[in-house]
């Protein structure tokens, strides 16, 4: 059984990731969305409600597993037995960024590969940090999440809530 990670902050997550998930899945048995646990990044949503988030835009999937985790996704990888981390590229500037990761990553870990999976014309200007700007200030984003966490979004991040 062929395993992938999808890795992220998923602060909150987008359609952008979802897409990613979605065919990580069509490449893969196994897609293991791994949630970044990191106390010292400020986040809009804590560890906790990201993984319920995304467990509630995965659950009618079989074949994806939400989990937080903490460290080196290299380690992470090995200790799951995963043959690949799957990540979305945006622009020249994700590239160099997931770049030299994938290089990092290669060196922890020389059995994990690094798929790269381009952005759709749709996708490619979203970002968690975008929606969030968007949302604070009172603009719609339903055409930017999944519509099962647009409540929680609007309800957090917009002036008074919706
Ligand atoms: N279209 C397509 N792909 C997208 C889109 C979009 N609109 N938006 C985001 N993505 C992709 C990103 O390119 C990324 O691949 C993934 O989705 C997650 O994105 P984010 O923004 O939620 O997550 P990041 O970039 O903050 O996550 C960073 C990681 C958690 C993956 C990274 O920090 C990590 O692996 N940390 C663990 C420590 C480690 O192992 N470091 C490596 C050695 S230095």
């Amino acid at each position: 059984m062929k395993t992938a990670i999808c890795p992220g902050s998923f602060d909150p997550v987008t359609l952008g990731h979802m897409d990613i998930i979605n065919r990580a899945r069509k490449l893969f048995d196994h897609t293991i969305v791994a949630v970044l646990v990191n106390p010292e990044k400020h986040t809009a949503f804590t560890v906790e409600e990201r993984i319920n988030m995304l467990e509630r835009c995965t659950r009618a999937m079989d074949d994806v597993e939400v989990v937080g985790f903490d460290g080196l996704i290299a380690d992470y990888a090995r200790i799951r037995d995963a043959a690949a981390i799957v990540k979305g590229l945006r622009a020249m500037s994700d590239f160099e960024y997931e770049f030299q990761m994938a290089l990092f990553n290669k060196k922890l870990n020389p059995e994990l590969e690094t798929v790269y999976l381009n952005t759709t014309a749709e996708n490619m200007f979203l970002s968690s940090s975008g929606i969030k700007q968007v949302a604070c200030f009172g603009g719609d984003i339903s055409n930017f999440v999944p519509e099962c966490i647009l409540q929680d979004i609007e309800q957090r991040l917009c002036a008074g809530g919706k």
